[in-house]
């Protein structure tokens, strides 16, 4: 996979030289460009923002440096295709407040594209013509990390390049740990404990150390159960439980809910917490 960066502040993608990300790179799974927005420009204060049409506080992104990074980024992508077979378009990643929010299933799915390319805006934004005129070599992705501000794109395009790195194949570690996170898909993670077993006159859970692996399976998956109805009610609500069995359905009852329709719903009454 190609990776492409374009940002004003260069600097701050430091950290993909790093971590998983910088190993993959030396590799060969992963190739990773970190362009200065600013060498597009052409004047000699080599200006990137200007006031906004129509008033309002800050400044906005012009549009022709943008324009020249991106045309540079996508003729590299078709001379580096050579007359293989035409591919996909890549996709334009434009990380904004206003975006579609960036979860695991987008992950895994950009995860599987050839050539990503990352805008990072500052100020109030960039000219949204330049996403207009992006879609005609591009597929356009303006994306969200979540719902709170940041004061540019590039804090969030570290976490996504993170997230879509990892499940390169080759590039985390230990692919069964990969395996175990898509199995518990859509459930919150059950706690986890190292040596001491007693640390601070605090045990870990005794049917940990029992080697009982069924008894383990069952503990951790109600976990996941508890901790998820305290912490995210909201991914239960979403939950398909039509598959789940009769001791699953036990431990929804106990924390308030009843399955109907394959569906985990609330129980009128019930009070809820882990
Ligand atoms: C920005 C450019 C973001 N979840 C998020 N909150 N804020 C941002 C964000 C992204 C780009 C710019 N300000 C100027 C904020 C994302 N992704």
């Amino acid at each position: 996979m190609r990776l492409d960066v374009v940002s004003i502040f260069p600097e701050y993608l430091a950290p993909l030289d790093l971590s998983l990300i910088g190993k993959a790179r030396t590799e060969g799974l992963l190739e990773l460009a970190v362009h200065d927005l600013r060498s597009y420009t052409q004047d000699r204060h080599r200006t990137v923002d200007d006031t906004p049409y129509g008033g309002g506080a800050g400044m906005v992104m012009k549009p022709e440096p943008w324009a020249q990074a991106l045309e540079d980024i996508a003729g590299a992508s078709v001379a580096a295709a050579d007359g293989a077979a035409p591919g996909r378009k890549p996709i334009l990643i434009v990380p904004s407040p206003a975006g579609e929010v960036f979860t695991q299933r987008l992950a895994r799915e950009l995860a599987e594209e050839d050539h990503l390319v990352f805008a990072c805006g500052r100020y109030e934004g960039i000219d949204e013509r330049v996403l207009e005129w992006a879609a005609g070599q591009y597929t356009v992705r303006p994306l969200s990390l979540g719902d709170y501000v940041l004061n540019g794109g590039e804090v969030a395009v570290l976490a996504m390049v993170e997230a879509i790195g990892r499940l390169i194949p080759g590039v985390v570690g230990n692919p069964e740990s990969l395996v175990e996170e898509s199995h518990s898909d859509g459930l919150l993670e059950y706690p986890v404990y190292t040596k001491p077993s007693s640390w601070r006159d605090r045990e870990v859970p005794e049917v940990l150390l029992s080697g009982n692996h069924g008894k383990i399976a069952k503990f951790r998956r109600e976990h996941q159960l508890r901790r998820t109805a305290a912490r995210r009610p909201d991914l239960l609500d979403k939950l398909d439980v039509s598959n789940f069995s009769k001791t699953e359905r036990n431990v929804l009852w106990d924390l308030g809910y009843a399955v109907v329709d394959g569906r985990a719903v609330r129980r009128p009454g019930e009070p809820s917490g882990e």
